[in-house]
């Protein structure tokens, strides 16, 4: 009993997602100080290139014989300053100052960009830090304002009301996302079928994805899949009937050859997916953390559990024991 509650808090436990900032580390080699000493690939900080989200941190750990800093700007390079003695220029973001081999230096940014940065003792030492900005958990229009599916919008006329709902909610590059749609007369709140229309996607100011379609009962739907991000329009236009008498019904109030009027326009936002890029393999430490959770759940969870299933077994088969015992002396 007392292992199926404890079993039980822990399926719990482990099911939550836990948000919270996420901390990286990066690693300043052995040899950084010298750079005969490195390796081919000139890693003096590891991983060299970080993509992160605002608020993240880093912590950079000195794992080298000298002194070292994390300090944002432009380095001379690996040859620029043997030229000119130039070491580059700071540009007052971010520094460490000096730590010590064994030291560590932690920073947490809260704006997005592309944050270069280098040492200013060894300005072959360049690295880069890429921050992206925070993705909402909920949908919203172009502006950030929280929506709520499925959005209504009627046509200018007003003889058309238009649903539309996306999933997923929050739409990011690279992921499937599918646009659900239906039309309703807006006086008797019924589901208008085999209407014609126009399903168009711009993104930043340009035409990305222009289809033509007819709606059935129940609705219509698209599917897309960004290549970019930033804002995008969802505009539904020309909506009209497929048959002309019942385009006349709807238009008693209307012009029927202004359906180019017939126009809904939605917004939102794409983000950028940096799971769904090359982008993945410098999240290292976090997915380092994954794999301690998952052995953390084994034994917790899967070795109690062959142990109590064992347990089960060995009680079940001690009293069929005893019972088969005279039966045996019968025989
Ligand atoms: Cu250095």
């Amino acid at each position: 009993m007392y292992f199926l509650i404890i079993f039980s808090m822990c399926v719990i436990l482990f099911s939550i997602p836990i948000v919270y900032a996420e901390e990286y580390l990066v690693d300043i080699p052995f040899g950084a100080y010298n750079p005969e000493l490195n390796t081919p690939a000139e890693v003096w900080y590891d991983p060299p290139q970080m993509f992160i989200t605002v608020g993240d941190a880093i912590t950079w750990h000195n794992g080298d014989r000298e002194g070292h800093t994390v300090t944002s700007g432009e380095s001379s390079g690996r040859f620029g300053w043997m030229n000119n003695n130039d070491f580059g220029k700071p540009d007052g973001v971010f520094d460490s100052g000096l730590f010590k081999p064994g030291e560590s230096w932690k920073y947490q940014f809260d704006e997005s960009g592309v944050f270069s940065y280098y040492c200013t003792i060894h300005p072959w030492m360049e690295a880069v830090v890429i921050v992206e900005k925070e993705i909402p958990n909920f949908p919203h229009d172009a502006t950030g304002k929280q929506l709520e599916f499925p959005l209504l919008q009627y046509t200018p006329d007003r003889n058309i009301e238009v649903n539309l709902t996306w999933d997923p909610p929050v739409i990011r590059t690279h992921e499937k996302v599918q646009f659900v749609y239906q039309f309703y007369d807006p006086d008797t709140n019924s589901n208008l079928a085999k209407m014609k229309y126009d399903f168009i996607i711009f993104q930043n100011g340009e035409k990305i994805f222009h289809d033509e379609g007819l709606s059935q009962i129940g609705g219509d739907y698209r599917n897309f899949i960004f290549d970019d991000s930033g804002s995008i329009v969802i505009r539904i236009q020309k909506i009209h009937s497929s048959s002309i008498l019942a385009e006349e019904g709807v238009t008693v109030r209307g012009n029927i050859h202004n359906n180019e009027q017939r126009s809904v326009d939605f917004t939102t936002v794409v983000y950028d997916n940096p799971e769904k890029t090359n982008h993945e393999i410098y999240h290292t430490k976090p997915a380092q953390r994954l794999e301690i959770y998952y052995e953390l759940m084994i034994f917790m969870i899967f070795i109690p559990a062959v142990l109590f299933i064992a347990a089960l077994l060995w009680l079940k088969k001690k009293p069929n024991f005893s019972q088969s015992t005279p039966g045996a002396v019968k025989i």
